[in-house]
């Protein structure tokens, strides 16, 4: 079976985690991706919270599967002739440095237009056009910024980041998602196009339903919100503990093992059509009396604190997947807290391909997360990240017609 994207050559200039995310997933999908990397010094996340000395780092083989590596510094004179034919022969150019960066490599968008008009060219920067589009952004600035701090964490108390790396890895899917589309519209105009995508717009594109609840404050309290009805609200959506976004009345409750187990809880919705399960589940029918307050959804509401006092004290007597055999068949929704360990040695996503064993020449097997979105036609597999340059040589001869008198050369001076 084909790839998806095969034939298509992506010049990646990415470092870091975002732009990394959206190479690796067009990798995945089969396109050709040449990393350009600094000589001698590579992307800096080679040697970023290294586990073993001197191997890449768990940090960098996790972004960069399935590419090749060419060291390439166009600041110097041949670099950039390598370069321009670098961009004359590929598809897609993808980077995220800070603003200004590739231009300050004199590759401004005209430059790179007339060099190749057929270039798709997309970049990821911390923030659009506006008073700090000259920032330097990272993954917890971007949730800072975006609205998903300021809507996250315990009522009451300060802002709080996720472990999803919403800001970085979320915007390297925007990015790809842009480039698959000019790449489609190319085929209908045969040019190329700019693809820009901002981590703040990224974040707050998924904070959308924080967006809603901004508007709907106007005309009242959240009634979905723990602070209702005994809370203040203010002005701005307030931080909500667990409750759930999507109108749905949920929480996370403690199950069998708390009190020496940090994931012994489970997220349990009480959406009104799962109610009648979960109270018969529960052994609770008295709620369903026409007459008790609790019986209908508005009826719930105000007491939606103790209705998850009540329903803890269930759980507790269970443990999280006791919890979820049960409340499953009767379609109440509802999540075990599942920790890394967990998920690494789930047998099922090891079946799909979600958590894949990779084998690295230095570091030896290593777990990694593999292509989430699966292809019926074209599937992925996931290959080792390259070593530092381990594909110059056959890039430099096979994309850039160069000679191994040239290639020596090159490296005389620096330039790769
Ligand atoms: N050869 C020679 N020079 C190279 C090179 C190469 N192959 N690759 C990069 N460089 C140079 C760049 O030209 C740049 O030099 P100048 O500043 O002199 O123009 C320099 O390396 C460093 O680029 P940078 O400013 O992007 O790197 P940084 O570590 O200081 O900042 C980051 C990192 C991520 C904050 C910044 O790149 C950024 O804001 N990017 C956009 C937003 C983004 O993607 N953030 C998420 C990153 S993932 O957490």
């Amino acid at each position: 079976m084909s790839k998806a994207l095969e034939g298509v050559r992506i010049l990646d200039m990415t470092h870091v985690q975002s732009g990394p995310t959206c190479t690796q997933l067009l990798a995945w999908f089969g396109a050709d991706v040449i990393k350009v990397e600094r000589p001698g010094v590579g992307d800096a996340t080679r040697g970023q919270l290294r586990d073993i000395p001197d191997v890449d780092s768990l940090y960098f083989t996790m972004l960069n599967h399935n590419k090749r590596s060419v060291t390439l510094n166009p600041k110097t004179e041949t670099g950039k002739a390598i370069f321009a034919k670098l961009i004359e022969e590929c598809d897609v150019m993808v980077e995220n440095f800070a603003p200004g960066a590739i231009d300050r490599m004199g590759f401004p968008w005209e430059k790179i237009q007339e060099i190749n008009p057929r270039m798709i060219y997309a970049s990821v920067k911390g923030f659009g056009p506006g008073p700090y589009e000259d920032c330097k952004v990272y993954e917890n600035v971007a949730q800072c910024t975006g609205g998903s701090a300021s809507t996250t964490g315990e009522i009451g108390r300060f802002p709080m980041v996720t472990g999803s790396q919403i800001g970085d890895s979320g915007t390297g899917l925007n990015l790809a998602l842009g480039i698959v589309t000019a790449l489609y519209h190319r085929e209908k105009s045969g040019r190329g196009q700019r693809v820009t995508c901002a981590m703040q717009d990224g974040v707050l594109n998924l904070c959308r339903v924080k967006l809603r609840d901004q508007q709907r404050l106007a005309h009242g309290p959240l009634k979905e919100y723990p602070q209702y009805p005994n809370g203040e609200f203010g002005e701005a959506v307030p931080r909500a503990g667990n409750a759930s976004g999507g109108g749905q009345p949920g929480w996370i409750v403690k199950c069998k093992g708390w009190e020496t187990d940090p994931d012994a809880y489970i997220y349990v919705i009480t959406q009104a059509a799962a109610f009648t399960g979960l109270a018969k589940a529960m052994g609770r029918e008295e709620w369903l009396d026409e007459d008790h307050e609790w019986s209908t959804p508005e009826g719930r509401l105000p007491h939606l604190d103790q209705v998850f006092n009540e329903i803890e004290k269930w759980t507790m007597t269970r443990n999280k997947f006791e919890v979820m055999e049960i409340l499953n068949p009767l379609n109440v929704p509802c999540g075990p807290i599942l920790s890394m360990k967990e998920l690494a040695e789930e047998p099922s996503l090891r079946a799909t391909g979600t958590v894949v064993e990779v084998d690295h020449p230095e570091r030896g097997k290593y777990l990694t997360v593999g292509n989430p979105i699966k292809l019926s036609a074209s599937p992925s597999e996931v290959d080792r990240s390259p070593l530092l340059g381990e594909h110059t040589d056959e890039i430099l001869i096979d994309v850039c017609g160069m000679s191994a008198e040239e290639i020596e050369a090159a490296k005389a001076d620096g330039a790769v």
